[in-house]
């Protein structure tokens, strides 16, 4: 979209000042998004996140906005309790000018606040940043323990429910039109369809959705997408700040906000490294994330939801793999790729497969270390 369209949009929502300059922002492999920064009054420059939210995604943003507000707002009020400092504590939502909201949101534009003087990162070598991610995922589960899960809109129905993505990823396998078109595509991605599909794992697949359907494990707000670029992370300190992107913030279990977070998190390479001897996961990296989220979460973690971290790690990896599995089989149709990077989405379901292989080799030291940390009343 040409900036001059651009503006016309970032003009409908309510922020003081004159627009000096939009940057697309390339992270992200949904929505669209565009940094726009104004002047204000008295001369001073501030950032906003416009975003094109993708429709076939979120089709209903207004009812989408409506959980961003809830949740942020609870957010703020908790920390007012707590006597914690408001300010930089989530991201806030940019109201439009009159009468603009139904128009604006029923074209899927929408602005946030930039929080200053902050980053992402894809990956990262330093533990205390994984600490500090881990406590950045858990601060967002304290925040809203006692929030009535309930009372959130679905936004994408069975995110989480591993099952049904297993049935997804069948059906692109047993697709007519996928054998006939994408033929190569199945060859290339033999060994990868062989290893998601074999029972052993299949079978771990519906544990955590048939505990949390069960009750045995307490529905809560979850995030569902803490991959470690969805953290913000102060510039100078490098301390974790908050998270963003919470357009999948949806009922759902802590297990899969912890897990999601180490998915990216266990391993210095990227998401779609395309040297797989690269993809090493390590159970230092682990300790360091999962002692920061339960300095956050030991209050309100439940025995039952402890067990289930490690396998969450697990079941969020598992997961990904056969998302990006399913739509390299489908033609690309679901996450953005890189059309210089040739298969990308089956690269990304390869450094996934990669990641179970040694996760599966280490789940007991996993286990391990949350008894100790677990143990340990200082954490
Ligand atoms: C997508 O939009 P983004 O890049 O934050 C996806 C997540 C995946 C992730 C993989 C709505 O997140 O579920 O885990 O890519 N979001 C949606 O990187 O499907
Ligand atoms: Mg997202």
């Amino acid at each position: 979209m040409n900036k001059q369209d651009l503006i016309k949009i970032a003009r409908k929502f309510s922020i003081d000042g004159n627009i000096t300059n939009i940057d697309e922002c390339s992270s992200g492999h949904i929505n669209k998004t565009y940094v726009v920064e104004y002047k204000t009054e008295n001369n001073k420059y501030k950032k906003y996140i416009l975003q094109y939210v993708n429709t076939d995604v979120f089709p209903n943003l207004p009812e989408l906005m409506k959980n961003m507000k809830k949740v942020t707002e609870y957010i703020i009020k908790k920390a007012k309790e707590n006597k914690e400092a408001t300010e930089r504590i989530t991201i806030k939502v940019i109201g439009t000018i009159d009468n603009a909201q139904d128009d604006i949101y029923n074209k899927n534009w929408r602005m946030e606040e930039f929080i200053d003087n902050t980053t992402t990162y894809l990956t990262t070598e330093s533990l205390d940043m994984l600490f500090e991610a881990g406590k950045a995922v858990g601060k967002f589960q304290r925040y809203l323990d006692g929030f009535e899960a309930q009372n959130l809109y679905e936004v994408i129905p069975n995110f989480h429910n591993t099952p049904n993505r297993v049935k997804q990823l069948k059906e692109a396998l047993l697709n007519e039109e996928n054998l006939n078109i994408r033929k190569e595509r199945f060859n290339l991605a033999k060994d990868t369809i062989e290893f998601l599909t074999q029972e052993e794992r299949l079978s771990k697949t519906s544990i955590i959705i048939n505990k949390l359907q069960k009750n045995v494990i307490p529905l809560r707000v979850t995030h569902n997408d803490t991959k470690l670029s969805n953290i913000l992370f102060d510039k100078d300190t490098n301390k974790s700040v908050c998270l963003i992107d919470l357009d999948t913030v949806m009922p759902g279990s802590l297990v899969y906000d912890f897990g999601e977070g180490l998915r990216t998190g266990i391993t210095t390479a990227k998401e779609d490294e395309e040297d797989l001897s690269k993809v090493l996961i390590d159970i230092n990296r682990f300790e360091s994330y999962t002692k920061g989220f339960l300095s956050q979460t030991k209050d309100i973690i439940t025995k039952e939801e402890l067990n289930l971290l490690p396998l969450g790690v697990w079941m969020m990896t598992y997961e990904n793999a056969i998302r990006f599995l399913a739509d390299y089989l489908n033609g690309d149709i679901y996450f953005g790729v890189d059309k210089n990077i040739a298969n990308h989405n089956l690269i990304r379901a390869k450094v996934h497969v990669e990641l179970l292989k040694q996760m599966e080799e280490q789940e007991d030291e996993m286990i391990k270390i949350i008894e100790n940390i677990s143990e340990n009343k200082n954490i």
